[in-house]
């Protein structure tokens, strides 16, 4: 006996929330915690969001529970845990995903601006961590996945609020690690490339003579996998860390790139 089991990375039994997983990278990792056997929770900000997701795990013949909940809003991120350790059990796998980004040089960025970026990406994550953690440590057991972004280790142009929060969240998942690992707590996180979903869709618009976008093109040469990665590409990932099988990992970022963040780039032509 090896003493390995493939059962290792099986979330059976298990309930998982997952942010902001309406469609994009929440979605996809929503629907793989199901494939493992997790029982899927969601949220977002407003009805129309949900019924929007309720509508597309129904027609993935995915059974979820939907909640409408800002994650910006403590109470109301309270309120929601609350219901659904009533209504589907503990939250056992937390996916920190909801998430916004907003394009503007800083000199042309509001302090409101600022803060709406890292309320959500930085805030949030810290609030719905809070509000479950009680839960996991009765239980002696849970896992946080905080979705990350290269912007936790590269600055670029125009989204500074963006990077900030993202870098703030590798630090926060180190931080839940430090203080709940004695609790059989693993917090670790995704850092995803550059990902084909809404969020990107302006980086990747055609141009008016059909050609790809330059930052297309410029995401393309950066990458040794040499394309963009798909929502698919996260979900191993994710269902890895959400599971037994990733039990004396914490506090890590696992980049889920390409090989952007390991590659100078290639020489211009
Ligand atoms: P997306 O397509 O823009 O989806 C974001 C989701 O978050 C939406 O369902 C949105 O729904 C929800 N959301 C936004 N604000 C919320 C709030 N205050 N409360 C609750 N839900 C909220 O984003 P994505 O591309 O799938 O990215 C998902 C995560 O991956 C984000 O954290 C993003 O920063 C990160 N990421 C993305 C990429 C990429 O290339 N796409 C790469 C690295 C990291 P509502 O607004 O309707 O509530
Ligand atoms: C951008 C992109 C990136 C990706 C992702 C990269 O404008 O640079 O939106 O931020 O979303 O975070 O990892």
């Amino acid at each position: 006996m090896t003493g390995f089991s493939m059962d290792q990375f099986s979330l059976k039994g298990k309930v998982a929330l997952v942010t902001g997983a309406v469609y994009g990278i929440g979605f996809a990792i929503a629907s793989a915690l199901h494939e493992a056997g997790a029982t899927i929770v969601f949220n977002a900000s407003n009805p129309k969001s949900v019924d929007r997701g309720l509508a597309a795990y129904r027609e993935a013949g995915i059974p979820v529970h939907g909640y409408v909940c800002d994650v910006t809003d403590e109470q109301a991120v309270a309120a929601m845990v609350g219901r659904i350790g009533k209504e589907v059990g503990t939250v056992d796998i937390l996916v920190n995903n909801a998430g916004v980004i907003k394009r503007i040089p800083m000199l042309d960025m509001s302090a409101a601006d600022f803060r709406k970026v890292v309320d959500v990406d930085l805030n949030g994550p810290f609030i719905v961590s809070k509000a479950v953690l009680p839960g996991m440590i009765a239980k002696g057991a849970g896992k946080i996945i905080n979705i990350c972004s290269m912007m936790s280790e590269l600055g670029r142009e125009t989204v500074s609020a963006y990077a900030a929060a993202k870098g703030g969240l590798k630090m926060l998942t180190r931080n839940i690690c430090a203080e709940y690992g004695h609790a059989n707590i693993q917090c670790n996180a995704i850092g995803p490339g550059y990902i084909a979903t809404p969020q990107t869709a302006p980086l990747r618009e055609r141009q008016p003579d059909g050609s790809r976008h330059p930052f297309d093109r410029f995401i393309i040469s950066k990458t040794p996998a040499a394309r963009w990665g798909s929502t698919a590409d996260l979900q191993g990932p994710a269902v890895f860390l959400a599971s037994p099988a990733s039990d004396f990992v914490n506090g890590q970022v696992l980049y889920v790139d390409g090989g952007i963040l390991a590659y100078i780039g290639k020489q211009p032509e």
